[in-house]
């Protein structure tokens, strides 16, 4: 595969329901494109799902991504295919840029666009050529509301709409209330809460008070970038911890493993699988086999991300070593007032269905892509 060129675009999304989380209120987010075009003619898109600051990871915000791809990662990619004639494979791809370090969100949007090549040129679907098979698996919802009420209002439309599994994103303060109200209105839902970091050494014990609201997880309460103090406080919690913020690859994937082994609660490990946290989808992949072959259930999360990079993901959720629900969809129809699909995604009952489509299995919408984005930068393959 030879590379034409490579354009980095800006695009501004509007959610149609502002998102809380124990970090902040999001309501517009500025997302980086990548735009590649090869000489034979196939264009691959891919997005860096980014939020408006560092406040969930470090460089998951547009500024942090878009320096990352204008000056290093893109003229790497480019200054390899110069080397070695094309960039054939993923794999090229990402030893091109593997010099450079963390950066995960970026990479995440060169590799998403590869892939979309990939799979246009052997007229597949993403799912395929990751593994996986056609199937049909359920979906749920991510509620984001700053009030009890907020919380229980999304979660009646998501109920409504057939979602079958909730997760609520909670701090201190902010834990047991909305918490136990979910629990009281939906007594046999899935539910599970998410804490974005928020909880520290002294406060974490404050999360005893859900252990007994048979909740399927418990997500990363601690530091962001920790693993060991998680795999301790996991012993004292009957309800699994899940991992988020803390792995960025394989090998932190492995960390964790290993530490809830040795502390004999691996069943009680979860891990979820943001591809853009772990710099793209090869990565994920290997994380959620190495994952099943001890046994530890994952599930693919969200970053808010287009209905491009959804579908996306949802192609990724198709691979059968992926055990639970992710977060696809919003729990009131679509996320963005304007989106970059050309067919809606949905999932009728809660229930998400692979087809045999090209790549994503969607069209991306061009005329909406370019009338709200900008196109940043170019680069000469
Ligand atoms: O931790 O999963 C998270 C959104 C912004 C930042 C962090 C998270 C989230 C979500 C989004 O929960 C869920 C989705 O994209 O559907
Ligand atoms: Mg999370």
């Amino acid at each position: 595969m030879k590379i034409q060129s490579i354009e980095l675009w800006s695009v501004p999304l509007t959610l149609r329901s502002p998102f809380t989380t124990s970090f902040g209120t999001y309501r517009q987010l500025d997302r980086p494109f990548v735009i590649v075009r090869t000489t034979d003619g196939v264009i691959g898109v891919g997005e860096a799902p980014t939020l408006s600051d560092p406040a969930y990871k470090a460089e998951c915000d547009p500024y942090a991504v878009m320096t990352s791809l204008q000056t290093f990662i893109i003229p790497a990619v480019i200054k390899r295919q110069q080397e070695i004639g094309s960039i054939g494979t993923v794999d090229d791809l990402r030893a091109s840029y593997a010099w450079v370090k963390g950066a995960g969100f970026a990479k995440s949007g060169v590799e998403a666009a590869f892939w979309d090549i990939e799979a246009q040129q052997k007229q597949q679907p993403l799912w395929q050529l990751w593994g996986g098979r056609a199937r049909q698996f359920p979906v749920g919802v991510s509620i984001g509301g700053n009030t009890v009420e907020d919380v229980l209002k999304r979660a009646e439309t998501a109920v409504g709409l057939g979602y079958q599994r909730l997760k609520v994103k909670i701090w201190p303060g902010f834990d047991a209330a909305p918490a136990e109200a979910l629990r009281k209105a939906y007594p046999d839902i899935l539910l599970q809460v998410d804490a974005n970091s928020a909880y520290t050494l002294d406060t974490w014990s404050d999360l005893k008070a859900l252990d007994d609201l048979d909740l399927l997880l418990i997500e990363q309460p601690l530091y962001d970038d920790d693993i060991v103090l998680h795999s301790e406080i996991a012993t004292q919690l009957k309800t699994p911890v899940c991992l988020d913020e803390s792995v960025h690859s394989l090998r932190d994937a492995q960390a964790a493993m290993h530490l809830w082994q040795k502390n004999g609660i691996l069943n009680r490990l979860i891990i979820n699988i943001k591809p853009p946290r772990v710099s793209g989808f090869a990565e994920a992949v290997e994380i959620a086999n190495a994952c099943n072959d001890q046994q530890v259930r994952t599930w693919i999360g969200g970053m808010l991300d287009s209905a491009w990079t959804k579908a996306m993901n949802l192609n990724f959720n198709g691979l059968d070593c992926i055990d639970l629900p992710g977060d696809h969809f919003s729990p009131g129809g679509p996320y963005f007032e304007r989106d970059l699909t050309l067919e809606p995604l949905s999932a009728p009952n809660g229930i998400f269905t692979l087809t045999d489509g090209i790549s994503t299995g969607l069209t991306f919408d061009w005329q909406t892509f370019e009338e709200l984005g900008t196109k940043v930068a170019t680069f000469e393959g």
